[in-house]
């Protein structure tokens, strides 16, 4: 089954938690902290591989989630890591981002490898928290949460020349006749339903003198193709990457002559793509065996050669001027990537399109007030929150540190309050903050006073004293 485009949930593991933990002995006074780190969870990478044709293994399951590192341990020991997941994709698939629709990696390369999802880190072991003033830390860091995000995926195959032309016009048997592929045949329109590919040999590519290249043939194009008729432009997108088309004309359609076949087409390549349309082409008319089609073959020829288009007539069944045809696109083919070559190498550097690699700060983070609530989003910061434990007096004591000296405090002269899953924290000024996954603070909201917490520990003795815990939030 030809399966081409999908979409796919990726949650990488999350960080094992850190360990709280005192080394306690018989005759060993004084043992100090000793919880370990937590281990790392496993991350998701696409690979790509010449063994899969389609992205029908994605059909059937579209979640993935990798492992969560294993907690610490007693005697600093280390949590085991996630295992990574590597799913493999056929080469040609481009992955985006659902929601922003950014291209997160094109691979088109066997063995090509991006890692799509980080894997947490693990927490950190209260030994790390010793001092010589504080030693015997009661707090380890929570690991942290693995990214998630939705992806989609886009099969596009990787050809150098793609067929296009009417249903019937025997595409499908020029490829059969020009490369080892097999693809159905039939005296009937849309014989064709998903694309084939078959690689063109020239002389004798693998013994050095020779060239070689990849012929794709999709399913016929109609009029109306834009709006769905037909099986419309679902599989344009697989000659998007080719160099140069062939465009195969039926000799013996009836009526209909070829040189509008060949416009209707062109406007149909224009709607779905104006770069397809822009593409070198290769006027062919087919099936030269029968009279009809010779009949049209001046018109043609004339129209052709009047646009500056190079024009062949071919019969596909009987082999007769395929070998041209044939010689003639790889010829082609190569003065096209000789072209783009002096192209890239005339261009001033900074014009050429290399990736950009944007560095983002980690301790960067914006402040904004979404409907009277200030809303802190910044990578560093929702680390420092979602890896402290808000069971742990000292970690709550440590992220409020941080956070001030981090800044966010600064940042709009509000108390800084915070709130993580079910708890909801309210300044004596009569600010309530809330957080959830961000920092989040919401100025002057009464809370529901019935709803009292019953721990009020942190009140008197924390650096957020300044607050009163005093509701649970949703
Ligand atoms: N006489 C003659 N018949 C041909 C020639 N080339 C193809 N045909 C016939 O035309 C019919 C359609 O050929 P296909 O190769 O299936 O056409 P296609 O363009 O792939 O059609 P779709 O897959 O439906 O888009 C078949 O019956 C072929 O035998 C030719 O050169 N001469
Ligand atoms: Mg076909």
């Amino acid at each position: 089954m030809f399966y081409d485009h999908t979409k796919i949930y990726v949650k990488a593991g999350d960080g094992g938690d850190g360990s709280m933990h005192f080394r306690r002995e018989k005759f060993a006074p004084f043992g100090g902290p000793d919880g370990g780190d937590g281990g790392r969870g496993g991350s998701i990478y696409f690979e790509a591989t010449t063994s899969l044709n389609t992205l029908v293994n994605y059909r059937y399951k579209q979640h993935f989630k990798a492992d969560s590192g294993g907690a610490g341990a007693r005697q600093k020991m280390h949590g085991a890591k996630g295992e990574d997941i590597v799913l493999m994709v056929p080469c040609g698939t481009v992955i985006r981002d659902a929601d922003t629709q950014e291209v997160v990696a094109d691979l088109v390369e066997a063995g090509q490898r991006i890692m799509v999802a980080r894997g947490g880190r693990g927490g950190l072991g209260n030994v790390h928290f010793a001092t010589s003033t504080h030693q015997a830390p009661k707090e380890a860091q929570k690991g942290e949460p693995g990214e998630e995000r939705w992806l989609t995926l886009e099969l596009r195959l990787v050809a150098d020349v793609g067929l296009v032309g009417y249903p019937n016009a025997g595409k499908s048997t020029l490829l059969s006749v020009v490369t080892a592929a097999h693809p159905k045949i039939a005296d009937y329109p849309f014989t064709t339903l998903t694309p084939n590919l078959g690689v063109v040999e020239i002389g004798r590519p693998r013994s050095g003198d020779g060239t070689g290249f990849v012929l794709a043939d999709i399913p016929g194009l109609i009029d109306g193709a834009a709006q769905g008729v037909g099986l419309g432009h679902e599989f344009l997108r697989h000659i998007r990457r080719t160099r140069l088309l062939i465009h195969l004309l039926d000799g013996v359609s009836i009526d209909r002559k070829p040189w509008q076949d060949f416009q209707a087409i062109n406007r149909e390549l224009r709607e779905y793509d104006e770069q397809l349309a822009e593409r070198p082409q290769i006027v062919v008319l087919n099936k030269m065996d029968l009279p009809d089609a010779q009949e049209h073959w001046p018109e043609l020829k004339a129209h052709a050669e009047a646009a500056g288009y190079p024009v062949f007539a071919i019969s596909a069944v009987a082999q007769e001027g395929t070998d041209e045809l044939m010689a003639y696109a790889a010829r082609r083919l190569e003065e096209i990537k000789q072209e783009e070559v002096e192209r890239a190498a005339s261009q001033p550097v900074a014009d050429m399109q290399s990736p950009v690699l944007r560095p983002q700060p980690d301790d960067s983070f914006t402040v904004t007030k979404e409907k009277g609530v200030f809303v802190v989003r910044g990578k560093r910061v929702e680390r420092l929150v979602n890896m402290t434990n808000q069971e742990s007096e000292e970690g709550v004591a440590r992220l409020q540190i941080t956070l001030e000296k981090v800044g966010v405090t600064k940042a709009k002269s509000v108390d800084l309050g915070y709130h993580c899953r079910k708890r909801t924290w309210r300044s004596q000024k009569g600010e309530r903050a809330l957080l959830c996954c961000q920092v989040v603070w919401e100025l002057s909201r009464s809370c529901p006073r019935q709803e009292l917490f019953s721990r009020l520990f942190l009140r008197e003795r924390m650096a957020v004293s300044h607050f009163d815990m005093i509701g649970s939030y949703e």
